[in-house]
């Protein structure tokens, strides 16, 4: 088993004092702990941001890799060696702006990857640009005058449900017992796994905030929600004002990339034994 020591990660931490990101990295910590996976089977993959130094943070295999991509990196890591357990840190500028594409992709493929969303509806890395995941008339310094943002946001529950994820959650950074449930199972499921997590940025964003949240969550696990349903579970992704649902949405079973891709003989790509000669030769007759 994993020990909370084996996790610490060598890094000095240089996210805000109060910034969300720490109830994430804390419950990422118990979930890996709590699933009982080889220590050398875990993988991170971040983009870039202050959510993607989540690598840097957590004794983890991992790749920092660069804006707006993480999702296609984890997928060839996935699908190279398919005994990896693999796990995206990305943000909402990350994840929904430049890397919208790769997401929507991965949904429709059900690659086995979890990707937990750092949602905090600003680009906090770079001073706090309004994120595509920002409410509409969110008043930002690159933000038109008020009323500020001019269109609604992104919301990734609705889009991973709309795209063909096969699980789909929210969790809260301020609710971490609730947090650490929901990414085991994310984990755990085989397909495509999203958790949107609502993480305030005490720095730059003025609304979304731990009061804000503190007053408006609630579980739909203890309201009886049907997660067999990706119709009520779009339903409940719609609902954001006094009240805003989180756990889990959506969870089902169905093929997923590598299943439909791989013959059983062909077996990890990782093991395939490839001729360099052949290689050498592409680049003899194409590039050199
Ligand atoms: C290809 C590329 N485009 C843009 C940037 C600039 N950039 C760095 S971080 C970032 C936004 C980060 O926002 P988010 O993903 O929400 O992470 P947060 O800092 O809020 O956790 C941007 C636009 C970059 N480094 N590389
Ligand atoms: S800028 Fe915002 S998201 Fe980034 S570390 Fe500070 S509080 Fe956290
Ligand atoms: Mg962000």
């Amino acid at each position: 088993m994993i020990t909370a020591e084996q996790l610490e990660g060598k890094q000095k931490i240089t996210w805000c004092t109060g910034c969300g990101n720490f109830g994430i990295l804390a419950s990422l910590k118990k979930a890996v702990i709590g699933l009982d996976i080889p220590h050398e089977n875990i993988v991170l993959v971040s983009g870039i941001g202050c959510s993607s130094k989540t690598p840097h943070y957590i004794n983890l295999n991992a790749m920092h890799t660069i804006h707006g991509r993480p999702i296609p990196v984890a997928t060839g890591v996935h699908m190279a060696n398919n005994d990896l357990t693999v796990i995206v840190n990305t943000g909402d500028g990350d994840c929904l702006g430049e890397g919208l594409g790769h997401f929507i992709h991965a949904a429709r493929r059900n690659v086995n990857i979890a990707v937990f969303i750092h949602n905090n509806g600003v680009n906090g890395l770079t001073k706090g640009q309004f994120s595509p995941a920002a409410r509409r008339g969110y008043v930002s310094n690159t933000s038109p005058p008020p009323p500020g943002a001019p269109m609604d946001p992104v919301n990734p529950v609705a889009l991973a449900l709309a795209s063909g994820a096969s699980f789909a959650a929210r969790g809260f950074s301020g609710d971490q017992k609730n947090l650490v449930d929901i990414m085991i199972r994310a984990i755990r499921h085989r397909g495509f796994a999203v958790v949107d997590i609502l993480q305030p940025c005490v720095t730059w964003n003025k609304s979304l905030t731990w009061g804000f949240y503190n007053k408006r969550i609630y579980n739909l696990q203890e309201e009886g929600h049907d997660t067999a349903d990706r119709i009520k579970a779009l339903e409940a992704s719609r609902e954001w004002g006094d009240r805003i649902p989180t756990g889990i949405f959506f969870d089902t079973e169905c093929a997923d990339l590598a299943q439909d891709i791989f013959l059983p003989e062909d077996g990890n790509l990782k093991d395939h034994i490839n001729d360099l000669s052949l290689v050498q030769q592409l680049i003899d007759d194409h590039i050199l």
